[in-house]
């Protein structure tokens, strides 16, 4: 059975980061390390959440691993800390990095043209550089502009997303998706750009005129399950695209709490069918 490594936060309310990466990941039929840098009482977009930090214990873990033996198909990170958990990130690639398996980046720092709280300009150029050793990286629109510190704007042309592309994979990464790609007001969706093979594919959804927390979590943990499940970039890009949307379909049509994020639970069985 295939094996993958996600380090990030659990925060305990709120659906993102593990968990939503642990069921999607394993629905997928694909084992999960699941490995916590910190537990809070819920994302940092409540107000007066609890963090406990586990910085500390995370090179032992791994440690105990690399003697083990234990390997992974992929390492995946989401929302990380602080610069110290972005360093000891680096050692575990230097570690865990093989032939085989490639670092799948989502640089979570922010949405809708701003940062998330505890995020600042130095916080996102260090993320880059985590970034530049992957070998394929996910942002958002608001994420690419902090990091490549290029304007974020609400419009974007078709030329404008391939530059930032092609500039995001100069720093290393082989793949290079930005989420949250709109050229037509009823569309939404992604573009992605493979630096070997030198192709753009886009694909987009119909909107639905709505933001729920941890989208961008679950549009991650797909796409690295459907990565690993040995889909095209193209073939997971619409899977997880497409399963975004039922997750906002399904909570939309019952009109929950943005911050709460989405019923993805309920529509699990519709992703699993959907990579048979
Ligand atoms: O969904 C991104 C995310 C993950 N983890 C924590 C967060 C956020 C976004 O705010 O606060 C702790």
């Amino acid at each position: 059975m295939k094996r993958i490594l996600t380090v990030q936060d659990i925060s305990c309310i709120g659906k993102c980061s593990l968990t939503v990466a642990l069921p999607i990941i394993s629905s997928m039929g694909v084992e999960v390390a699941a490995l916590p840098t910190a537990v809070l009482s819920t994302h940092t977009q409540f107000k007066g959440f609890t963090y406990r930090d586990l910085t500390s214990d995370l090179l032992d873990i791994k440690e105990h691993w690399k003697k083990e033996g234990f390997e992974f198909e992929a390492i995946y990170t989401g929302y990380l800390g602080s610069y110290e958990q972005i360093a000891i990130l680096e050692n575990f690639f230097k570690d865990l990095k093989t032939k085989n398996n490639f670092i799948f980046i989502d640089p979570v720092m922010g949405d809708n043209g701003k940062l998330y709280t505890g995020f600042n300009q130095e916080f996102a150029t260090r993320m880059k550089e985590l970034c530049s050793k992957a070998d394929i990286i996910v942002p958002n629109l608001t994420e690419v502009s902090y990091m490549l510190q290029t304007e974020y704007k609400e419009k974007y042309s078709e030329e404008e997303i391939k530059e930032l592309l092609i500039k995001l994979s100069a720093l290393g990464p082989k793949r290079v998706v930005i989420t949250g790609v709109s050229f037509k007001e009823n569309e939404l969706g992604v573009m992605s750009y493979d630096k070997e093979t030198n192709s753009f594919f886009k694909y987009f959804k119909e909107r639905i005129d709505v933001k729920y927390h941890g989208t961008g979590d679950i549009f991650a943990s797909t796409l690295l399950g459907a990565l690993v499940n040995e889909l095209s970039l193209e073939e997971a890009l619409k899977v997880a695209t497409d399963y975004v949307w039922e997750c906002i379909k399904v909570t939309y049509d019952e009109k929950k709490e943005n911050a709460y994020g989405t019923d993805f639970e309920k529509v699990l069985q519709k992703l699993i069918e959907g990579i048979k």
